[in-house]
Parts: C-alpha cells; sequence; structure tokens
C-alpha cells in the first residue's frame, strides 16, 4: 500500500508540478550543506558537507563528493572522508564546512571539526591523489586548532602560487600556506571585520564567545575567496541569522576590503546560506545551500545553484534564487557509454552508498522510484538495446527507459529477476528507437519490497 502511494504520488506530482522538474536543489538523494565546488579540467567537483537526514540541529558526521561535466547532470562520487579521517576531531558529529582544492596533482580538503583538546573547532587538512581519495590526515592533528570562530576554511592560490586559507564565524582570519598546503607560511591575520567600509553597516547580532548581542558588521561566516581580472572577491555569508550572501572586494589579497553588498537573500527554509562561485566553460555559477528538499531545513540543507554574469565593472549581481537552476547545459551526456546510475538531474525516492572508494551504486529503489537525465544525445539512434548493470538483486523488478516525459510508452522495459548473484548484467530491446537530444527517464516497478541495487547503464 505504502509503495503504491509512494508510485502515484511520484507519478502525479512529476506530471502536474513542473515545478518537480527543477533543478534546485540539485541533488535529491542525501542533504548537500555548504556546497564549495572546485573546476578541475572538464570537470565541476562539488564537495560538501552532509546534513544527517533526522537532523534536529547540525548533525554532521562525513563529507561528500559529487561531478558533473554539464552542470546539470550530477554524480555521486563517495563519502570519502568522515570524522574517522581525522583523529583529533570528535568522532560522529560536528563535521562542518570545508573547501578542496587540487595543487601539483594532489588534493587537499580542508575541513574544521571539533578539536577534541580544545573543545571548538579547528581546521584540517585531508590529502589525496584523486579528487575522490583515500584521503588521509598527514599531520595527525588540526593544521590550526581550535579557537573561537575557527570555522568555514576557504583556500586560495595566487596567480603567483601562493595560496591562503581563510576562515571564521564572527570573525575572519587568514594565513598564508606553505607550498606543501599543509602548514602555514605566515602567523595567523586577523581581518578587522568591524570595520563598516569593509563589510558593510552595523547590525546587532549574537556573539557566541560573549552570548549576547551587539552591534557588528555585515560579515558572518563562510568566506569563500577567488581572483577576476586581477580583483580579489570575498563572499560571505552576512547579517546574522538568517543569513544571506554578500562580497567585499579588494586589490589586495591582504586589504583593504571594500564591501560591495548583498549578492543572494535570506535562503528558502534554512536560516544559514554557505557557498561559492566557479567560471566554467566561459560561465559563472554560485552554489548556495538551502532547506527546499522534502523534509528540509536548517539542520537539513541542499546544495542550489544559479547562474548569474558578472558586471561590465566586475561586479556580482544580486541573484535571485530559482526552482530551475541552470536551464541550459554545458554539455550533452552520452548513453552510449557506461553511465553510473548515481548520476542524474533529478532523483525521486532514491538513496546512494555512504562509502568512499570508487565504487558507488544507487539503493533504496522501491516501486515507483524515478531519476531524470537531461541532454541525453541519442544521435542517430543507433542503439539496439539497453544493459544494466546491478550489485545486488533484492526482491527484482523492472527498469522502464522513457524519453521526454514518463508519459506514453516506454522505449525499453528491462527485468530484472530475483537472484542471488552479485553484480549482473541485465539486457533489453530497445522497443522505439530515439535519435537527438531529449530527457532520459528511469522508472522501477516491482512489488512492495526494495528492488535492488544499481550500478550503471549503457545504451548499446
Ligand atoms: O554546516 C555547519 C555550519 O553551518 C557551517 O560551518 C556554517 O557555514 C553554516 O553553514
Amino acid at each position: 500500500m505504502k509503495t503504491k502511494l509512494k508510485l502515484t504520488t511520484g507519478l502525479v506530482l512529476l506530471t502536474i508540478c513542473p515545478a518537480l522538474q527543477a533543478q534546485n536543489p540539485v541533488v535529491q538523494t542525501s542533504y548537500t550543506p555548504d556546497p564549495a565546488p572546485f573546476v578541475y579540467r572538464d570537470t565541476v567537483f562539488l564537495f560538501t558537507d552532509h546534513d544527517e537526514d533526522d537532523a534536529q540541529y547540525f548533525k554532521m558526521k562525513d563529507w561528500q563528493l559529487y561531478s558533473t561535466t554539464d552542470m546539470v547532470n550530477w554524480t555521486y562520487r563517495g563519502t570519502p572522508m568522515s570524522t574517522a579521517t581525522f583523529q583529533w576531531a570528535k568522532q560522529g558529529d560536528n563535521a562542518w564546512a570545508a573547501q578542496a582544492v587540487e595543487r601539483n596533482g594532489k588534493w587537499y580538503w580542508y575541513i574544521c571539526a571539533e578539536d577534541t583538546t580544545k573543545h571548538l573547532h579547528g581546521i584540517g587538512v585531508g590529502v589525496a591523489d584523486s579528487p575522490t581519495g583515500p584521503y588521509t590526515d598527514p599531520l595527525k592533528r588540526p593544521l590550526i586548532p581550535g579557537d573561537w570562530g575557527y570555522i568555514d576554511p576557504s583556500v586560495f592560490i595566487d596567480d603567483d602560487g601562493q595560496a591562503y586559507l581563510f576562515w571564521g564565524n564572527n570573525g575572519l582570519w587568514y594565513a598564508r600556506l606553505n607550498e606543501d598546503m599543509i602548514s602555514l607560511g605566515s602567523e595567523v591575520i586577523r581581518v578587522n571585520t568591524e570595520d563598516t567600509d569593509a563589510f558593510g553597516p552595523l547590525v546587532m547580532k549574537h556573539d557566541y564567545q560573549l552570548n549576547k548581542r551587539i552591534p557588528k558588521t555585515n560579515y558572518e561566516e563562510g568566506p569563500w575567496v577567488f581572483k577576476r581580472n586581477g580583483l580579489y572577491y570575498l563572499v560571505y555569508a552576512a547579517g546574522g541569522v538568517p543569513e544571506h550572501m554578500a562580497y567585499s572586494t579588494a586589490k589586495n589579497i591582504n586589504g583593504p576590503w571594500k564591501y560591495q553588498g548583498r549578492i543572494m537573500n535570506e535562503a528558502e527554509n534554512s536560516f544559514t546560506i554557505h557557498g561559492g562561485s566557479i567560471e566554467f566553460k566561459g560561465r559563472n555559477f554560485m552554489f548556495y545551500h538551502n532547506g527546499l528538499l522534502p523534509n528540509g531545513g536548517g539542520f537539513r540543507r541542499s546544495t542550489a545553484i544559479e547562474e548569474f554574469t558578472f558586471g561590465e565593472n566586475g561586479e556580482i549581481p544580486f541573484i535571485p534564487f530559482t526552482k530551475e537552476g541552470v536551464r541550459t547545459p554545458t554539455a550533452n551526456l552520452n548513453p552510449y557509454q557506461r553511465v553510473e546510475a548515481e548520476t542524474m538531474a533529478f532523483g525521486y525516492g532514491l538513496k546512494t552508498d555512504r562509502q568512499p572508494g570508487n565504487n558507488h551504486y544507487l539503493t533504496s529503489i522501491h516501486n515507483g522510484d524515478w531519476l531524470r537525465l537531461r541532454a541525453v544525445d541519442f544521435k542517430n539512434g543507433e542503439a539496439n538495446h539497453v544493459v544494466a548493470s546491478l550489485p545486488k538483486v533484492r526482491a527484482g523488478g523492472t527498469i522502464e527507459f522513457y524519453v521526454d516525459n514518463l508519459g506514453g510508452k516506454p522505449i525499453a522495459i528491462l527485468p530484472v529477476a530475483p537472484t542471488d548473484k552479485k553484480q549482473q548484467e541485465w539486457q533489453a530491446d530497445i522497443q522505439k528507437k530515439v535519435a537527438g537530444i531529449h530527457d532520459l527517464y528511469l522508472l522501477f516497478r516491482g512489488g512492495d519490497d526494495e528492488l535492488f541495487d544499481f550500478d550503471w547503464w549503457q545504451f548499446k
């Protein structure tokens, strides 16, 4: 009964409510707060935190990774780091905001977590040879020991190769990083966040250390530093809670910073906002989080993305929230090569595994769950059949493939019979040839129990 209801609800919602075809939030299989995108070659890697599904307060144990080559179809790349990566950190909680960067073939993922010697957040760094890991903590101690407000690291490498780490809530600090990226090349420098020229007019805000409301500038937390056309940008969560997004600029990384105003309103259904921008394939995208995923809220937040264009003088414009997110993909998806099942533009009712490494799969698949992929290029429509690889079959069921929408007849129905065999490939004939670029939907059908886990599919 429950799954029938789910099937009906899912399909009806999809048919009658075009908003549900929206792109924001961009990941539906998990909560993904504090997005930190990084462009590497033709791929955008999205490093996020992880709010637990049942969180009533900040309940954060690990960090997740997603990637895309087209800005609309996102692939889950695993949960490469958790508090267990950092033996100095409080285990199983307080895995807060982070940002990663690649340098000379190594990946440095700066995180904040609770420093157990101080009982305050400090900043650590995980290092790996690939974005997906495995990550280790070479220091086995915080890079920056815990202190009041020491959260939300943002890493930035200047044109001359000098790297910097900025961080801070209710205060902003920075330090140079040595070339090894795991040691500081300067003392910790405090930016004067009481300077209204730098951070905007004073507002009454709660000071956690003093535990009272005092007048402070706009700067709150979540710094995001980058450089464009010789100008340094500092984007941050602003205004106290509920936070909006604002930015300041400087001609020198050491300041003085000049307040430039609000760029995003208070996040919908979330008292925090946190994110940053990238340029990818000549287009600019602002990442942030909101509480708009079903059952979402201030402690169950999700990444959303808006495209924007810099003003003529380098201004970041005010960026309105949209449900649509990225409207035009930056590339098409090739269905004739292996597509990970955990790649999707939208997923309904689905979960991904929660493990490090490179083998990931879709799970918690029930009757009526579905996913959508955008801009799938079937070219001349030469496919005769579709193959799906399943690491584990549970009750079994079918995978139905639809183009453009979930109505009408599927172009293929792939049956999966119950079996104990692991990692088995299943195949179905294409019943209706499709050419050109289409949205592709995969609809899962079966009985009331969990159907199977799903690894990848491919048109042949
Ligand atoms: O996600 C935990 C904390 O909430 C982050 O560190 C802050 O930036 C805020 O988003």
